[in-house]
C-alpha cells in the first residue's frame, strides 16, 4: 500500500494538529502529497545537505517537547501546510511559484542557531533550534514569513536592501501574519506580533510589533528620507504599520486578547477595512505592480492601483489605502 494519510503532530507551539503524511507499507514519512509533495527533513545539527526525511513506523509526530526530534518537525510540517493552504485559499496561489510544487523544510540546523531562513537556491526552508536548542524557530508566523520570501522572490523580486528590502521584509511579516490568522489555531491565535511564540528576546516579548513597530526598540514607525539606510528588518516597520492601520485602523483596540494602540504621524484617524481586504490589496500590488526596485512612494502607488482594480477608484478601500500611507508619512 502507498498513499496519503492523516497523521497527528504534537507540536511545540500549535498544540495537537492534523498533518498530511505518506505511508508506504508499514512506514510513514513527513511527506505531504496533497500540497505539492512538501517534505520535512532532519539536519540533526548539521549545517549543510538535505538531511534525513522524517520517517517512522507510526503516524504520531513529536510529543510537544524539544527532547523529541520530531516535535520541531511537526511544527515545520504544520507551518508549511498552513502556509500552502493560506496562499491557495486566500489568493488562489498554488505553492510558492504558483506551479503546484511544494518546497521542503529542514529542522535542527546547527547548534543553538537563533534564526530561520528561506533559500531560493534549494527552494527550501531551514529552522534553527533557538537558544540552548530549546526554542526552535518553527512557529507559524515565522514559517509563513520565511516561505513568503520565496513568494516575493518569484513575483516582485524586491531587492533585499534599501527601501525595497524593507518592503520585502514587510511582505513576509504581512503574509506570515496572514498565515497565523488563517490557521486559527487556539494555541497560537492570530495577532499583529511577529515571533511572539519563540521567546527570541528571552523575556517573552515578540520580535516585532505591527501596530507600533518602534516598540521593538529599532523599527521605524514612519517613513523618513533615511529609512532605506536602516536594516531591512527595521525599515520594514513603515509598511508593517501601514498594513496594521489599513486592516484595523488607528487608535486602541484589543484583538484575540492582545492590546494594540496604533498612532499616525500627523494625528489623523484611519478607519480600517479589515485584514482580508488589506491582504488582497497587498498581494495584488506585490504580484502586479511592485518590481525589484519599488520604494515606499512606489508602494503607495502600487497599492492604490491594486485597490482601484479590486474595489474601484471611488471606493472606501481606495481612500483607506491613501489614509493609511499618509498615516505613516508616505506620500
Ligand atoms: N530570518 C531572517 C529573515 O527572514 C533571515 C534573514 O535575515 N534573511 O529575515
Ligand atoms: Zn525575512
Ligand atoms: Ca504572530
Amino acid at each position: 500500500y502507498q498513499g496519503i494519510e492523516t497523521g497527528v503532530g504534537n507540536t511545540r507551539y500549535s498544540g495537537k494538529v492534523d498533518l498530511a503524511t505518506a505511508r508506504s507499507g508499514s512506514s510513514y514519512t513527513l511527506t505531504d502529497d496533497s500540497r505539492g509533495g512538501h517534505k520535512t527533513y532532519n539536519l540533526d545539527h548539521r549545517q549543510d545537505g538535505t538531511g534525513t526525511l522524517f520517517s517512522q513506523d507510526n503516524d504520531t509526530w513529536g510529543d510537544g517537547t524539544t527532547s523529541n526530534a520530531a516535535t520541531a518537525a511537526a511544527d515545520a510540517a504544520y507551518g508549511a501546510q498552513e502556509t500552502w493552504d493560506f496562499y491557495k485559499n486566500t489568493f488562489g496561489r498554488s505553492g510558492i511559484k504558483n506551479d503546484g510544487v511544494g518546497a521542503y523544510s529542514r529542522v535542527h540546523y546547527g547548534d543553538s542557531y537563533v534564526n530561520a531562513f528561506w533559500d531560493d537556491s534549494c527552494f527550501c526552508m531551514t529552522y534553527g533550534d533557538g537558544t540552548n536548542n530549546s526554542d526552535p524557530l518553527t512557529a507559524l508566523d515565522v514559517a509563513g514569513h520565511e516561505m513568503s520570501h520565496g513568494v516575493t522572490s518569484n513575483t516582485a523580486g524586491l531587492e533585499y536592501s534599501g527601501e525595497s528590502g524593507g518592503l520585502n521584509e514587510a511582505t513576509s511579516d504581512i503574509f506570515g501574519t496572514g498565515v497565523e490568522f488563517y490557521a486559527n489555531n487556539s494555541s497560537d491565535p492570530g495577532d499583529y506580533l511577529i515571533g511572539e511564540k519563540i521567546d527570541i528576546n528571552g523575556d517573552g516579548t515578540p520580535l516585532r510589533y505591527m501596530d507600533k513597530p518602534s516598540k521593538d526598540g529599532g523599527s521605524a514607525d514612519y517613513w523618513t528620507s533615511s529609512v532605506g539606510n536602516e536594516d531591512v528588518h527595521y525599515s520594514s516597520g513603515v509598511a508593517n504599520h501601514f498594513f496594521y492601520l489599513l486592516s484595523e485602523g488607528s487608535g486602541a483596540k484589543t484583538i484575540n486578547g492582545v492590546d494594540y494602540d496604533s498612532p499616525t504621524k500627523d494625528g489623523s484617524t484611519v478607519t480600517g477595512i479589515g485584514r482580508d481586504k488589506a491582504l488582497q490589496i497587498w498581494y495584488k500590488a506585490l504580484t502586479t505592480y511592485f518590481t525589484s526596485t519599488t520604494d515606499y512612494a512606489g508602494a503607495r502607488k502600487g497599492t492604490l492601483s491594486a485597490a482601484t482594480d479590486l474595489y474601484g477608484a471611488d471606493s472606501a478601500e481606495y481612500k483607506a489605502v491613501e489614509a493609511a500611507w499618509t498615516g505613516v508619512d508616505v506620500h
